[in-house]
């Protein structure tokens, strides 16, 4: 586990020489710029408040144990606790507060997911039958990781990737571009209705959905 591995694609052609695997589970959502207190924890912290959220398209419910994240510089960043499922339909978020936790619980160096705010890419792994497949990749651009915007697919876990920025408007015309909807760490990115304030909190957003 403490093993460094080279760029996750790379090694994703070493490993399959193959594209992404066919995989029950999808990255869904990435919160690399944070300017929020997105993991609740009573403060502020770029690496603690950074996330990412991972979605089951179903049909089934997936047992987590065997999915590991890691980012494109080689290092292990968040490794799913066996006997945890997902039920399809459903997203689960985790956040660099969790990445920090699992790398000490390691014996690894706390760099936490280390979502560079200039674009970067996020890998989620997949170990099965002494294999380790590339379950699903993105890589972000800059504009797609500014204050308090997120990425992720609409609709969720196959759909294509947008800026979630009702939080902070991309007025841009870079690809992708924003959709006008709020991050939704642990909760399905579609069907969630816009956002009219320019700048808010998690906890306002956290308001829509109660
Ligand atoms: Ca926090
Ligand atoms: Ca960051
Ligand atoms: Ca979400």
């Amino acid at each position: 586990m403490r093993t460094l591995i080279p760029a996750c694609l790379v090694l994703a052609v070493w490993l399959t020489g193959l594209a992404p695997a066919q995989a029950a589970l999808s990255l869904n959502e990435i919160m690399a710029d944070p300017a929020s207190d997105w993991d609740g924890d009573g403060e502020y912290e770029y690496r603690r408040d950074e996330w990412v959220e991972v979605f089951n398209p179903g049909p089934g419910t997936v047992e987590l144990g065997g999915y590991l994240l890691s980012d494109n510089d080689g290092l292990w960043t968040y490794g799913f606790d066996p006997g945890t499922t997902l039920a399809a339909g459903s997203a689960l978020v985790v956040f660099g507060s969790q990445s920090l936790a699992w790398q000490q619980a390691q014996g690894m160096p706390q760099y936490g997911f280390r979502l560079h705010n200039d674009g970067d890419t996020v890998c989620l792994w997949q170990f099965v039958a002494g294999d380790t497949l590339l379950a699903d990749t993105h890589t972000y651009n800059t504009h797609e990781a500014d204050d308090d915007r997120s990425t992720g697919r609409n609709p969720d876990g196959t759909g294509e990737w947008q800026i979630f920025d009702a939080l902070n408007p991309y007025d841009g015309t870079l690809p992708p571009l924003g959709n006008g909807l709020p991050p939704t760490p642990g909760l399905p990115n579609s069907g969630n209705p816009p956002v009219p304030a320019r700048k808010g909190s998690w906890s306002g957003v956290k308001g829509l959905f109660r």
